[in-house]
């Protein structure tokens, strides 16, 4: 029997129409097309032009003698390094915009949030004391691209990292030296000919991974929040169902804010919004796909459309009239299924073209311009729109939490800590916590191992995090709102009923990973659960994980102490030297280990093994799923009913 493709019915619908139309997407390429089984689990070396080198069968060395180890490690490390130059380089274009901003040449951007200027401030060693907001913005920005550039200097965000991690890091040699630089000496040491012992590069690849999350991803977050707000909880909806039939549907699809919050401004303005309905349509309706709307919807509340394998169904239904793309995770199949159908698809980055697209090139110096410019080529589509399918499927949701968020929650802006959170976890109400994160990936059937692993995780009392595509899944679900209580185990349901939040929480896009690293550090210095973000019960999962910055994710997680388990399958599986080594050596080195495990119910069930060997090292109380069953039943789980949710959703003030 054929594998089920999605379990969203949404897609499951729009696939069936996209396949009457003729159109063929993801999915149909998927089952024509198998993976390379030598590629596959690393055993294809293309590191120059004597191979490809193909490590199987009677061969176990390329013909320069590389063998099996070096090439999988080697092909790991460069998967780590393009992750982390893709996020790095957004954080990047985070700070050259807090820059222009700051200089006034960015007239369009503002400093927005003070209070975490100041904080970004303090840990890139920026005084504050008496100064102008723009002086201290632009002091900031040429810290934060100093942290790219700089070849000696650490990373100045490492100093947020709990004491004991900083020096493990040290004592390994693996604090980043400046973004960039680790990232071309991963690439220098892969070459040909130069590093070649599996463990000696993979350790490389671990210190490039940390200047991704301590540094290109936690700077593009913090840079996001200064120019955008720090989120705080936002209701919204998601899946197929939000596209309007009656507005101008604007989709951005891509990862940075820089422009798509430039969009949200646009879509606002009532000239356009008369502009649109000079053209028939009642108003315009921006919804977004992937990290980009993560971004949007943290801090704006702007609906989601879909996660990664949504992106083609989204111009299936005919009704999307502009399909707004920067960077990242962009297929480029959209112009094909395009012409199909009306949708004008625009590239907007200097960085990514596609061809056959129509091209607007975003410049942060002239952005609302631009981003009306864009808006006004959706408005002038709406005309061209032919037949059209949505799908009835939408669910509300609340996102929005930043670990400021987290903190405040948590006991006010005078009291707010992580005393509450690591006391419901040293008395067992909550066994753990773990973020869920990551991709779709066409090989497995879409959502459903993230919804299996998010679903089992917080039955047993564990708390989820969550980002990126992972958290549309869990949006489109229902499981990002306190109605999904009942679904909780009793501990748990308990503790997210008296701070009144879901047991899923929304942190936001990839990037925003780094709020998770933020939140352990946080709880591993507050006390009560050991010294470390390794002595923590916690667990990593990217159960659909599909792109090279899903790799550099899970090794920052396990380099800064979190075990994590990557679902689909394993990209170094032709190699027992190096599975042992970013597994069992990792523990032994880094106090945790990187799995890449296929099977979601089986990573599940080692991740609670671990949280719970974790529980007895720290000498907590021992979970027990019964004991806080009492409770359960003192107020019943779905307390907040749809109806209430559907009004408070966000509402565009411009629609009829
Ligand atoms: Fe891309 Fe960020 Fe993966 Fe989704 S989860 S497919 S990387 S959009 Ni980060």
């Amino acid at each position: 029997m054929a594998r089920r493709e999605s379990i969203d019915p949404a897609v499951v619908e729009t696939l069936a129409k996209a396949r009457s139309d003729g159109v063929t997407t993801v999915f149909d390429r998927a089952s024509l097309t198998a993976p390379c089984p030598i590629g596959h689990n690393g055993a294809c070396c293309s590191n120059c032009f004597m191979g490809p080198c193909r490590l199987i069968g009677k061969t176990d060395v390329g013909l320069c003698g590389a063998t099996k180890a070096t090439v999988a490690a080697r092909n790991l490390a460069r998967e780590i390094a393009s992750g982390a130059a893709a996020h790095s380089d957004h954080g990047r274009d985070m700070a050259l915009a807090l820059l222009a901003a700051a200089e006034g040449d960015a007239p369009d951007y503002e400093i927005k949030d003070e209070r975490k200027l100041a904080k970004v401030a303090q840990y890139l060693n920026v005084a504050v004391d008496g100064r102008a907001k723009e002086e201290i913005a632009k002091d900031v920005a040429l810290a934060a691209l100093g942290n790219f550039t700089s070849t000696k200097k650490e990373v100045d965000a490492v100093g947020q990292a709990p004491p004991k991690r900083q020096e493990i890091w040290r004592r390994l040699g693996v604090s980043p030296r400046g973004i960039d630089r680790e990232i071309v000496e991963v690439l220098h040491r892969t070459h040909v000919g130069n590093d070649q012992d599996a463990e000696h590069i993979l350790t490389q690849a671990l210190r490039c991974a940390i200047g991704d999350g301590w540094g290109g991803s936690m700077l593009g977050t913090d840079i996001s929040d200064i120019l955008f707000g720090t989120p705080g909880p936002v209701a919204a909806r998601a899946n197929l169902g939000v596209l309007s039939e009656d507005e101008v549907n604007i989709v951005v699809h891509g990862h940075e804010p820089t422009l798509s919050e430039m969009v949200v401004a646009a879509v606002n303005e009532p000239e356009l919004v008369e502009y649109a309905r000079s053209k028939g349509a009642k108003g315009i309706n921006l919804v977004g796909i992937c990290c980009t709307a993560n971004e949007i919807l943290m801090r704006q509340g702007v609906p989601v459309v879909g996660n990664f394998l949504s992106q083609e169904l989204a111009i299936v239904t005919g009704v999307v009239d502009a399909m707004v793309v920067d960077i990242q995770c962009i297929m480029q199949a959209l112009v094909g299924v395009a012409e199909h159908y009306h949708t004008k698809v625009i590239t907007t980055s200097p960085k990514a073209r596609i061809t056959g697209a129509t091209h607007v090139e975003f410049d942060e110096h002239r952005a609302l311009e631009i981003a009306r410019e864009i808006v006004r080529l959706g408005i002038d589509n709406f005309p061209n729109r032919k037949e059209a399918r949505i799908p009835a499927y939408t669910n509300h949701l609340v996102a929005g939490f930043s670990h400021e968020y987290i903190n405040y929650m948590q006991g006010g802006a005078y009291r707010g800590s992580f005393r509450p959170l690591n006391d419901s976890i040293m008395s067992g109400r909550i066994r753990g916590a773990a973020g869920v994160v990551g991709c779709n990936n066409a090989r497995v059937t879409q959502d459903d191992a993230h919804l299996y692993v998010v679903k089992e995780l917080i039955k047993n009392d564990v708390l989820v995090v969550t980002t990126g595509c992972n958290a549309i899944a869990c949006a489109k679900e229902g499981l990002l709102t306190p109605e999904v209580m009942d679904l909780a185990g009793p501990g748990l349901r308990e503790v997210c009923q008296t701070i009144g939040i879901p047991p899923v929480l929304h942190m936001g896009s990839c990037v925003d990973n780094s709020r998770i690293l933020t939140v352990l550090a946080q709880c591993a210095t507050e006390g009560g659960l050991g010294e470390d973000i390794s002595d923590l019960p916690v667990a990593g999962f990217a159960p659909e994980w599909m792109s090279e910055k899903a790799l550099s994710i899970g090794a920052y997680f396990v380099a800064s102490g979190v075990t994590t388990w990557m679902g689909v399958g394993s990209p170094v599986s032709n190699s027992d030297a190096v599975v042992n080594i970013i597994t069992d050596v990792w523990k032994e080195k880094l106090g945790a280990a990187y799995y890449f495990e296929p099977d979601p119910e089986k990573a599940v069930k080692e991740a609670l093994a671990h949280i719970d060997a974790k529980r007895r090292a720290l000498k907590l109380e021992e979970y027990s799923p019964t004991r806080y069953a009492t409770s359960a039943g003192y107020f019943p789980g779905d307390y907040l009913g749809s109806e209430e949710f559907e009004r408070a959703s966000y509402r565009r003030t411009q629609t009829a």
